[in-house]
């Protein structure tokens, strides 16, 4: 039986297999993709996100748990969870979600380190992936910061900012642009001392934003709010449903560019790399034989090919 049906019905084996080959195999990527394509970009995206150690990953397993019970079925995709300093986050993800994953969550860390293609083309496909495999929502988990961090709040419909009175840098972080993103802010350890003064600190920094998010102060040890939260989930999961269909047409005609941009930006590469017909010009410019406007055209032109 071929991958893509397998992938259909769900089988684990064959969706480790499929977003393996979204990683690190371009062409069979775009045969896997083909097939997949057409019915892809309903599934709602919930991005998880804040400091290291903040318990992104213990707020999604329970949160996931409690999405079941509410008749989704909801999988994770934890990017880039070796990136901090703590190192050897792969296993103690595993081990934090291990109740959602006995419950069928389907949990796994992609990389997006040195990914060929841009970070959000393997996001984006290996979110086909689980999508085609029946999942929604889907959920990603990042730490707050960077680039890739920018790319991933392009994709996603829903942004919950975690953070927890334990990280001294949380107001840098709260200040360091991530409250421009969030739907919903969570202060999670609710259960530790300083957790009051940071749910202040936030809703000072977040008070007029635009997007009117919501706080809420978490506990996964003592699972405060929990319930409270995944509710809200659900309800905003419902709202964004209404206008997936138009956020998704934006989204392509991004991807697109993306890809577009991409394959020049590989195709001019190429060209500096082999030298010859930048080379080429640049000696007639130097020897001012021809002007560098001109020289430019001329490649263009080359590149059109
Ligand atoms: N006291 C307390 N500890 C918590 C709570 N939530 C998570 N933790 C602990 O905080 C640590 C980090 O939790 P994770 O869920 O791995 O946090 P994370 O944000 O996913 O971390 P990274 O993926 O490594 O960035 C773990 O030791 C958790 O047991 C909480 O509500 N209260
Ligand atoms: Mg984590």
């Amino acid at each position: 039986m071929d991958l893509s049906s397998e992938l259909k019905k769900g089988k684990r084996g064959a969706i480790a297999k499929a977003i393996s080959i979204i990683e690190n195999d371009k062409k069979n990527a775009r045969k896997l993709i083909k097939k997949i394509f057409k019915n892809s970009g309903k599934s709602v995206i919930i991005g998880f996100t804040g400091p290291a150690g903040a318990g992104k990953s213990s707020l999604i397993n329970l949160t996931s748990l409690h999405l079941k019970k509410l008749g989704t079925k909801p999988a994770v995709l934890a990017i880039d969870p070796t990136s901090h300093i703590t190192g050897g986050a792969i296993l103690g993800d595993r081990v934090r979600m291990t109740e959602s994953t006995d419950s069928g969550t389907y949990i796994r860390s992609i990389a997006t380190r040195g990914a060929t293609g841009g970070v959000s083309n393997s996001i984006r496909n290996s979110i086909r992936i689980l999508e085609y495999a029946g999942f929604d929502p889907i959920i990603i988990e990042s730490v707050g910061a960077g680039q890739t961090e920018v790319e991933i709040s392009k994709i996603v419909d829903i942004t919950v900012v975690v953070f927890n009175p334990h990280t001294g840098d949380s107001i840098q972080t709260i200040k360091a642009g991530l409250t421009e993103i969030g739907d919903i802010y969570i202060v999670n350890k609710s259960d530790l001392p300083g957790a009051s003064q940071l749910f202040q600190a936030v809703q000072d920094y977040i008070g007029d934003s635009e997007k009117n998010p919501l706080i809420l102060k978490t506990s996964t040890k003592t699972k405060k709010s929990i319930a409270e939260f995944t509710n809200l989930l659900k309800k905003m999961m419902t709202e964004k449903k209404k206008t997936k269909k138009e956020t998704e047409k934006l989204r392509l005609e991004s991807e697109l560019k993306d890809i577009v941009l991409n394959n020049m930006k590989e195709k001019i590469d190429s060209m500096f790399a082999s030298g010859n017909t930048f080379s080429k010009y640049l000696k007639q410019v130097q020897s001012k034989k021809l002007d560098p406007f001109d020289a430019a055209e001329k490649i263009s032109k080359y590149l059109e090919k």
